[in-house]
């Protein structure tokens, strides 16, 4: 190892030991991690090539991967090697891991789960293929000036990404606009724009390194680079327009996680990845096989959400239009190819093209919607409509198309079936399926809490990496004080290391010793960041009325981006970051109360904050919560969760045993029911005297002296109309807090319950969510050969 990083630095990077910054060293032991993973990879990509067997293809907009170099060192098995190495050359592996960018492919959860799916599907040796979007600028990095959340580029390609690999030979003509014309019984769509969709490569390798993956992003290319007749005439804007063009469909991710942007670049994106993700299943496809009816039998296409939902007359244009296929068999072929996977019931996040936009933009793809359409309604004539009121609807499009649909917990399949989907539920009753949410435990346990990762190897060995079940072998050791010692000692470790970089970061001092209390995640009303910074305030006026009392001394921590043009979400987070300033200014609680909200909060972030923390805030309006994800980081990294009955929450409770979790609040049905209360929000604060004492100090200004009125507005849309309950549910979630404080006051039963959640996560590891999947939706299984070994 240290001879291949000192020949990268000299043959790959030009440079000697003496000289080299600790970029360059990442980027030698990138290059010598790299070698190793090519040596997986390879023949796993042979050997799924031989076989001709069924492969996954998993198309999604975000691939959310943070960090890589760890996580390649982890899964290989070279963590100490290559720290060994790097300290016979004087250099430190924990600085060096640090120096690289969090690749931030997306938004939030919905882009992590792909990147959690992508290892599970490795290490499992299931063949398969991520594809999504190189995009040039990542998530947006996330400051705050004068608490107000200001956005900047992100920039993590200005240097050289080292896991990836450029396939000039792979592109694809993409094309866009112009019209379809009909004779010889063909169309002939005669396109108004092409790009060249062109793949990068990134290896994904499995625990130990048994199969390798590739996940596959596309970049745009200009078919000409530029017109040399414009150039000379001394246009030169008009030279250079068709490249520019054909990188803005990479350029950004979009930044929202919430709204349908309605962005006709955003349409673009969507089917360019589609296009040549789907151009480039058929050709592999057609190397082995002479048959293209055969393809249900070898590609299983998911679809995570319906950003790629125009696979479905995609692929049907290709059948029909270049291999000749009848329209009705290219539907149903397309079909048994297609899975598609709900993440969100919130109406403004489901996709809908204006008509004339999307047949504009894709003209050949609206006839053939209106065909899919057309032979839907003649089946079912009861049906909803794709086209509806001059809209394309990419749900029921993604629907109708697909011979599966899943939810990604227990309670959201059900809404699922109940709401957004209800009828075409009734329509096709087998259709729908759930497949709970899960994570992988490599990255979040093993690899982000070396401490809790080391004893529980130490105490049940190490196969709880691929079997995560196995975990539920130290539910035997609740009651084992050595044990629990040793557990709550790996937590506090990992206190001690945030304290730190929060010191140093920020400059606040926190104690180790108070109960670490965290919510991180997108900022939205429905997740109510809110709730929890009115609680907060109201456990600080308590605190300075009854100094006496025993409290329980807490960190409250808070992360997370709001999108960019989300008003009410920004204006949380200034509120947040005003408490934070005032509370921690406060010599009365200053042993007693802390505020902490980083900026940038992303996956790298998230690994240091969830293993140290003590309590997970998983408290959105029930109903609201397709799943999360973060919810089971915590509860696996030992926290307790403070919670509603929402999403995967309630499986989480259901496993670790109800009197291990702090459940407060209205269960989704009572949500439903109390809105239809007229007046409800004004009720419930006029019940509470704690929440009017909390809005009365906010709205008289007393967390921005200089500008009083700051928050009239959020306060006003509390008390007329909270739709996400805030009100309702505040008294109990603040009782519920203060059961926490007392239950952290005893350490022992503390420990037990958090070793207690950590023993009882084997269900949520994203291993058995993929295979559920394999099982359920794509029906295919784990390499033989690699299997066995
Ligand atoms: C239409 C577009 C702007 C859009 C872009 C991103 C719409 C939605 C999203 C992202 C949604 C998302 O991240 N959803 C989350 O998916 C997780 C994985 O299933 C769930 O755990 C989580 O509850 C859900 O909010």
């Amino acid at each position: 190892m240290k001879d291949d990083i000192l020949r990268h630095l000299r043959y790959g990077l030009g440079k000697d030991a003496a000289h080299s910054s600790v970029y360059d060293w990442r980027m030698a032991l990138s290059r010598a991690l790299r070698d190793r993973m090519v040596d997986h990879w390879i023949p796993s990509t042979q050997a799924a090539y031989t076989d001709n067997s069924k492969r996954v293809y998993y198309l999604s907009m975000e691939f959310l991967i943070g960090r890589l170099v760890e996580d390649m060192a982890s899964n290989l098995g070279l963590v100490e090697e290559a720290r060994a190495a790097l300290a016979e050359l004087d250099q430190d592996y924990d600085v060096i891991v640090k120096d690289e960018p969090d690749a931030a492919l997306g938004n939030g959860g919905l882009g992590r789960l792909a990147a959690c799916f992508m290892d599970s599907l490795a290490t499992l040796a299931i063949p398969a293929m991520g594809y999504g979007i190189r995009y040039e600028h990542g998530l947006f990095e996330q400051d705050f000036v004068e608490g107000q959340q200001v956005e900047r580029p992100e920039t993590w390609l200005q240097q050289d990404h080292i896991w990836e690999f450029e396939r000039p030979e792979v592109q694809y003509m993409i094309r866009f606009g112009g019209h379809v014309e009909h004779h010889d019984g063909r169309a002939h769509w005669h396109p108004g724009e092409t790009v060249i969709a062109t793949a990068f490569d990134t290896p994904v390798i499995g625990w130990k390194g048994r199969w390798g993956n590739t996940l596959r992003l596309w970049a745009a290319l200009p078919v000409k680079v530029f017109d040399l007749a414009s150039f000379n005439r001394g246009d030169y804007l008009a030279a250079s327009r068709s490249e520019s063009l054909a990188r803005t469909i990479c350029r950004v991710l979009y930044p929202d996680d919430t709204t349908e942007t309605g962005k006709e670049l955003r349409l673009k994106q969507e089917y360019f990845f589609t296009a040549a993700s789907i151009q480039d299943l058929i050709r592999r496809f057609l190397t082995n096989n002479a048959d293209i009816r055969d393809l249900a039998d070898h590609a299983a296409i998911q679809l995570n959400d319906t950003h790629p939902a125009i696979a479905g007359p995609e692929l049907i244009r290709l059948l029909v239009d270049d291999h000749g296929m009848a329209m009705a068999e290219a539907v149903t072929l397309a079909r048994r190819c297609l899975g598609y996977t709900n993440h969100t019931l919130l109406p403004e996040a489901l996709e809908r093209w204006p008509e004339w936009l999307f047949g504009r933009v894709l003209p050949r793809h609206l006839e053939i919607v209106r065909e899919i359409e057309a032979e839907h309604q003649r089946r079912f004539p009861d049906s909803p409509k794709i086209l509806d009121s001059g809209n394309v609807c990419m749900g029921e499009l993604a629907f109708i198309m697909a011979h599966k649909v899943n939810g990604v917990s227990a309670l959201h399949t059900e809404l699922v079936k109940k709401t957004v989907f209800a009828d075409l539920h009734r329509i096709h009753p087998t259709r729908i399926v759930n497949e709970t949410n899960g994570i992988t435990q490599r990255r979040w346990l093993h690899t982000c809490n070396p401490a809790l990762s080391r004893l529980i190897t130490d105490t049940i060995g190490d196969g709880w990496i691929t079997d995560l079940d196995q975990l539920s072998r130290l539910r035997a050791k609740s009651g084992d004080p050595a044990f629990k010692e040793a557990f709550m000692g790996a937590k506090r470790v990992n206190k001690e290391r945030l304290s730190n970089w929060v010191n140093a970061h920020m400059g606040i001092a926190l104690d180790p010793d108070a109960m670490f209390d965290v919510q991180i995640k997108r900022i939205h009303e429905y997740k109510r960041q809110l709730m929890n910074v009115l609680e907060t305030i109201a456990l600080w006026m308590d605190m300075r009325a009854h100094p006496n009392l025993d409290w329980t001394p807490r960190v409250k921590i808070f992360g997370g981006k709001a999108a960019p043009g989300y008003h009410t979400a920004k204006e949380i987070i200034r509120l947040i970051n005003d408490v934070a300033e005032v509370i921690n200014a406060d010599p009365a609680t200053k042993d007693l109360l802390k505020v902490v909200y980083p900026p940038n909060y992303n996956v790298t972030m998230a690994e240091v904050l969830i293993p140290a923390a003590d309590l997970s805030e998983q408290i959105s309006t029930a109903g609201k919560e397709a799943s999360g994800t973060g919810n089971m980081k915590f509860a696996l990294n030992g926290a307790l969760t403070i919670g509603t009955l929402d999403g995967a929450n309630v499986e989480i409770r259901e496993h670790v045993g109800y009197e291990n979790f702090f459940l407060f609040g209205l269960t989704a049905e009572q949500v439903v029911e109390r809105r239809k209360t007229p007046g409800y929000a004004r009720a419930a604060i006029g019940a509470s005297p704690r929440l009017q004492e909390v809005l009365r100090l906010i709205f008289e200004g007393r967390f921005c002296p200089q500008d009083p009125g700051r928050y009239h507005g959020l306060i006003g849309m509390l008390y007329d109309h909270d739709y996400f309950l805030v009100t309702c549910d505040f008294d109990t979630y603040f009782d519920t807090q203060r059961r926490a404080d007392e239950a952290f006051k005893h350490p022992r039963n503390w420990a037990a319950m958090a070793l207690t959640n950590t023993a009882s996560m084997g269900f949520f590891s994203s291993d058995r969510t993929i295979r559920g999947y394999a099982e359920d939706i794509w029906q295919v299984s784990s390499h033989p050969g690699v299997a066995e070994a």
